[in-house]
């Protein structure tokens, strides 16, 4: 494996007859655990390899995302790589639910313990990932010039690496300390003494507003949208915990692989499959039902969604979790006005990514934390020295955007890919994205995708989810090579039933009714279309394994 390409020979052309200044089997874009685990993957095939990462170092999402309090939604146990036998034995976790400056240091160790970081340029955005048809070659250009010319292009861009910034007016006016939740800064920031206004309440608001309320003067949270949020009940992890589950280690991976374990919440040491307590809610009274959900918001963690088997499926399931969930909030927050203003109503429980929380609703009892809620009150503009909403203007030294991402396509939308004969992927997806597998798109032959559009990603244990993508990807490059073909590319009618399989798996689902990131519904003119595959990860893997037994049914070898 190389970190440079090698020169490239003359016939390396790009399809405007740009040349390349050098060469390599594989470019992979992105060095969180995606880039990490595919690079190490190309070095065992013996491929030359050159990756590049926007950021100045490894880690992707946990790299960027520094607002405090954030940390995994996943158990750090099962949030890992299961990979390397050696790795998972050495490594400690020390809390339950991993905070980011862990999780990035684990990203980093993976990065030295396999001498991954050389394969990477660092502080480069890759711009450009055109298809030179006469030369069977992508040409990969970068914010530095880079101009690469490679057989395969491996995009490892995450799910939510986009940030979406609002169309608020009068952003740029602000004259105090304004960040973006997922861009923030890597010097500490102080908030004692300061009024701090945050705007949105998703995963990365939620995790923030308990931190940054226990140092700030005085906290307003302007709320568009409430969400449900169930306790993480985070704790440090016990010596005796950690050596018996890491007995177990080998069994705990086959039941995650398996979607039986996810890591969502309730991990034991003893391997143990976690099914809900029932499949459907009609099997229980309601006081059964109560006792189960009870259980699960004690045990704490997302898997709570899984309690009863149809709360995605059935409305009536949905709103009884969903009121259990209210009267929670009721119960912690003191001020029942406030408590009505947190109770979600607008879509069902889960059909926007559930939040877990350390403290956010026993915040609203604090009495530096104001919420505002803008379907009474809108934003009219933000000002010089606060934001103003239809009730008056209220002054702010910081100012912090949480609003989310334009998931699951931006990062690839956002890079002028051009397959055969020019077409550009944007064009390809303008109705929303088309992949076979959310692993490979028609057109775009020797392109892979991780965890893309398609694919149960973020619906699943990322990590889990990664692995599985670069392993198919590895094995079908491996299977390539053994086949001498130089090429392998999505069939159109295998992308198309896919496509309608995905949408026909969501159509029976809940999710299509939130107005939600897996639907693009937060970024203005984005299609509206169900992007992840939510039929859960085993069912998946059994057809992404089919496939490739099958002779990689669905793709074209050339
Ligand atoms: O973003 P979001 P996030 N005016 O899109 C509001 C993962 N994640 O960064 O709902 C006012 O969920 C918007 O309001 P509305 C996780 O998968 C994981 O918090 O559009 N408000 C919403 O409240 C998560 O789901 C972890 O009405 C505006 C908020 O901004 C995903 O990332 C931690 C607005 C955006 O919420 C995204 O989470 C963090 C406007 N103009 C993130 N525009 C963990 O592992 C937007 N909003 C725990």
């Amino acid at each position: 494996m190389t970190h440079g390409g090698e020169p490239a020979s003359a016939e390396s052309f790009g399809p405007n007859g740009e040349q390349a200044t050098e060469q390599t089997d594989v470019v992979v874009v992105g060095a969180g655990f995606a880039g990490l685990y595919m690079v190490h993957r190309l070095r065992g095939l013996n491929l030359t390899v050159t990756g590049f990462e926007a950021g100045d170092d490894v880690g992707g999402t946990w790299y960027w995302n520094r607002y405090p309090g954030a940390r995994c939604d996943a158990e750090s146990l099962a949030y890992s790589f299961s990979f390397s036998p050696e790795l998972e034995q050495s490594w400690t976790w020390t809390e339950r639910y991993a905070s980011q400056p862990e999780i990035l240091s684990y990203a980093r160790h993976v990065a030295d313990r396999f001498d991954l970081r050389r394969a990477f340029r660092f502080g480069r955005r890759v711009e450009s990932a055109s298809f030179d048809e006469r030369a069977g070659r992508w040409l990969i250009t970068s914010s530095a010039g880079d101009r690469v010319s490679a057989r395969f292009c491996i995009m490892a861009t995450g799910c939510l690496s986009v940030p979406q910034v609002p169309d608020i007016p009068g952003l740029d006016d602000f004259a105090g300390e304004r960040y973006q939740a997922s861009l923030w800064p890597h010097e500490p920031v102080s908030f004692a003494g300061k009024r701090v206004g945050v705007i949105g309440t998703g995963s990365s608001a939620i995790q923030a507003i308990p931190v940054i309320a226990a140092q700030a003067e005085r906290v307003v949270v302007f709320q568009r949208t409430p969400n449900f949020s169930v306790p993480a009940r985070n704790e440090p992890l016990d010596d005796a915990f950690v050596e018996a589950f890491k007995r177990h280690y080998r069994e705990h991976r086959r039941l995650a692989r398996e979607g039986k374990a996810s890591g969502f919440g309730g991990l034991e040491a003893e391997p143990k499959e976690q099914g809900p307590a029932v499949e459907s809610a009609r099997e229980a009274t309601d006081a059964e039902l109560r006792r189960i959900l009870e259980d699960y918001w004690d045990t704490g963690g997302a898997r709570f969604i899984g309690a009863l088997g149809d709360t995605l499926l059935d409305e009536q399931a949905n709103e009884f979790v969903a009121e259990f969930v209210r009267d929670k909030i009721r119960s912690i927050v003191r001020d029942p006005a406030t408590a009505e203003r947190l109770c979600p109503r607008s879509h069902p429980i889960g059909t926007k990514r559930i939040c877990v929380d350390t403290g956010y609703y026993e915040t609203f009892n604090r009495d530096n934390v104001e919420l505002v809620d803008l379907t009474e009150t809108p934003i009219e503009r933000v000002t010089g020295h606060g934001v103003r909403t239809a009730d008056g203007e209220r002054p702010l030294d910081m100012l912090i955007l949480a609003t989310g991402f334009d998931a699951m396509t931006g990062a690839l939308r956002r890079i002028d890919i051009r397959g055969r004969d020019g077409r550009a992927l944007a064009d390809h997806w303008r109705d929303g994205p088309r992949a076979y597998l959310g692993l490979a798109v028609a057109g775009f032959p020797n392109l892979f995708t991780i965890t893309g559009p398609g694919s149960p990603s973020v619906l699943s244990n990322m990590l889990v989810s990664i692995e599985q993508h670069v392993d198919w990807i590895a094995d079908c490059l491996e299977t390539m090579a053994g086949r001498g073909a130089e090429r392998v590319e999505a069939d159109p009618d295998a992308e198309s039933r896919w496509v309608d399989h995905v949408n026909e798996v969501a159509a029976a689902t809940l999710f299509p009714q939130a107005g939600s990131w897996y639907m693009g519904a937060n970024v203005p003119g984005k299609p509206r279309v169900f992007m992840p595959y939510a039929a859960g990860v085993d069912p998946y893997r059994e057809v992404c394994e089919r496939v490739a037994a099958e002779g990689y049914e669905g793709f074209h070898f050339a």
